[in-house]
């Protein structure tokens, strides 16, 4: 087993990653930017480098200075987390080549998926289902063509493409000519490949992907699916295991599971991956893409299968074998994940970075919070503001959602706007509550609670009654009325509770 990992990330995921070395008796190197000096994933780690300027070009995009640094403190391992250069198969060679094993696939299974193409290719090769479209890349007219045998709507996609960048929807052939013209040149903006392929447009899809796992020795399994429907401009938002859909037809697991398992066989894949498919209206699977890396989401599955992805992770990389067969996964009851963001959901989702002023978070029974934030901290504005993961699990999909009520309400973060306020809405909502879930889900949630209004800041309206009773001296200004009249969904009962209560955190700092 190795001796000591470097953890080429920042943030929650390379403080996730460190909980499960420390267990496992690894040590940890952690790398830093200038803004990430006082971070947590560098306080929490053995040993850390200093790894270049705040901005990700020049540190934790810098293989040159990932490897120097795992060189320097003889690290045995690189772990990459998700994003940076987790799906870089340069940098994986580049580490194989240094010496040090990446915990991750091949370098070459990386390449294939890479390409939504040669992915597809690979996928249909398997017997996998796929949504009909070209496994090549089209000219303008090869895109007519194709729209006029399958009709219209299409969607033109990037070969290089992911995270929805250079994807254009077509709903008529006059639209075509400009919608290929701006999808290309987006293409070559984000991903110096302006190659196109096309495919026909699922409408109000599910978006559901099963977590694979897979040893160098050619054993492999799923992990069962999460659904990740609840998402805005490509960013997921709420995540789930089970699927609500596949609770209801538990078939579909098993067709998925083997579908993903086939796939990813045909590109000779180990080490975590997942692959996501699309599901239509009449609930038929196509695969879409796989994803290379460990998942931002990969708790829930943790939660309800009981495995530590990041152990088996780093156990496989290091040669060993899975320690299961696909019969004995099992998966018990639900879970549901809320991304905790610094950023003003009803101002357009805005980044809302700064200082840490108050941290109270949530605890109790099966609550499990994924966090690299402490009280006093700036969450800095160079990088993603995901503050924590707040994940729950519970027997049944409506005790989870619960229980994720009642962690968003002990949840206080202040000083800095976060989207907690929001998902309390969200888990309220009836469609949520009764899993009729779709990639349009929160647009429609939108025009649903026509212009939701923020949740008053308690903490500062108590304190400024408080301030009020001081100065009058009369004792009836804490009664909720009027303040809560604008909130969605909050009875008059329950925000004089939540008055009380801020009022009463108040007293006590
Ligand atoms: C699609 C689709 C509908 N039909 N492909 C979005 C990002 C990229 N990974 C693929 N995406 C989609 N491909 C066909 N043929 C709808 C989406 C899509 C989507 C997919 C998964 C999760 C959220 C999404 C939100 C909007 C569109």
């Amino acid at each position: 087993m190795f001796r000591k990992v470097l953890i080429a990330n920042r943030g929650e995921i390379a403080v996730r990653v460190m909980r499960s070395l420390r267990e496992m008796g690894i040590a940890s190197v952690a790398v830093y930017s200038d803004a990430d000096r006082t971070s947590l994933h560098v306080r929490m780690a053995d040993e850390a480098e200093h790894v270049g300027p705040s901005p990700s070009a020049e540190s934790y995009l810098r293989i040159d200075r990932i490897l120097d640094a795992a060189r320097k403190h003889n690290a045995d391992a690189i772990h990459p987390g998700y994003g940076f250069l987790s799906e870089n198969a340069d940098f994986a060679a580049a580490c194989e080549d240094a010496g040090l094993v990446f915990i991750g696939p091949s370098a070459h299974s990386i390449r294939m998926m890479g390409s939504k193409t040669a992915a597809r290719q690979t996928a249909i090769a398997a017997g996998a289902p796929v949504v009909p479209g070209t496994d090549h890349p089209v000219t303008f007219e090869e895109a007519r063509e194709f729209a006029r045998t399958e009709g219209y709507p299409i969607l033109l996609k990037a070969v290089a493409g992911g995270g929805g960048k250079g994807m254009r929807r077509v709903d008529a052939p006059g639209e075509l000519e400009s919608a290929y013209r701006n999808a290309a040149s987006e293409a070559e903006r984000a991903f110096r490949n302006a190659e196109i392929y096309v495919e026909k447009l699922i409408e109000r899809p599910r978006h559901i992907e099963i977590q694979l796992l897979g040893d160098r020795h050619g054993n492999m399994v799923h992990l069962g699916e999460r659904e990740c429907s609840i998402q805005r401009r490509h960013q997921k938002v709420i995540e789930e295991c089970p699927s609500p859909l596949v609770a209801l037809y538990p078939d579909m697991r098993v067709a998925m599971g083997e579908a993903a398992i086939r796939a990813a066989r045909a590109a000779g894949y180990y080490n975590a991956g997942t692959v996501e498919f699309l599901v239509d209206q009449e609930r038929r699977f196509y695969f879409l893409e796989m994803n290379t890396r460990l998942q931002v989401e990969h708790p829930v599955t943790e939660l309800v299968t009981g495995l530590d992805l990041v152990r088996l992770q780093v156990e496989i990389a290091a040669g060993a074998r899975l320690p299961f067969a696909q019969e004995e996964v099992s998966w018990r009851g639900s879970s549901i994940e809320c991304r905790i963001y610094a950023e003003d959901p009803y101002n357009d989702f805005l980044p809302y970075p700064g200082k840490l002023t108050r941290l109270d978070r949530p605890l109790g029974p099966g609550i499990r919070l994924d966090g690299c934030v402490y009280n006093g901290w700036t969450v800095p504005m160079e990088y993603d503001p995901l503050l924590a993961k707040l994940a729950v699990w519970a027997a049944t999909r409506p005790e989870a959602t619960d229980r994720m009520l009642r962690a968003l309400r002990e949840y206080d973060v202040g000083g800095i706007r976060t989207n907690i306020g929001f998902f309390r809405q969200i888990l309220e909502d009836p469609e949520f509550r009764e899993g009729r879930l779709h990639t349009a889900f929160i647009e429609e949630f939108f025009t649903r609670h026509k212009a939701p209004q923020p949740p008053p800041d308690l903490a500062a309206l108590a304190a400024l009654a408080a301030a009020m009773y001081t100065i009058s001296n009369a004792g009836s200004a804490v009664n909720g009325s009027g303040i809560n009249g604008s909130s969605v969904n909050n009875s008059r009962q329950e925000s004089a509770n939540a008055w009380r209560e801020a009022g009463r955190g108040e007293m006590l700092r």
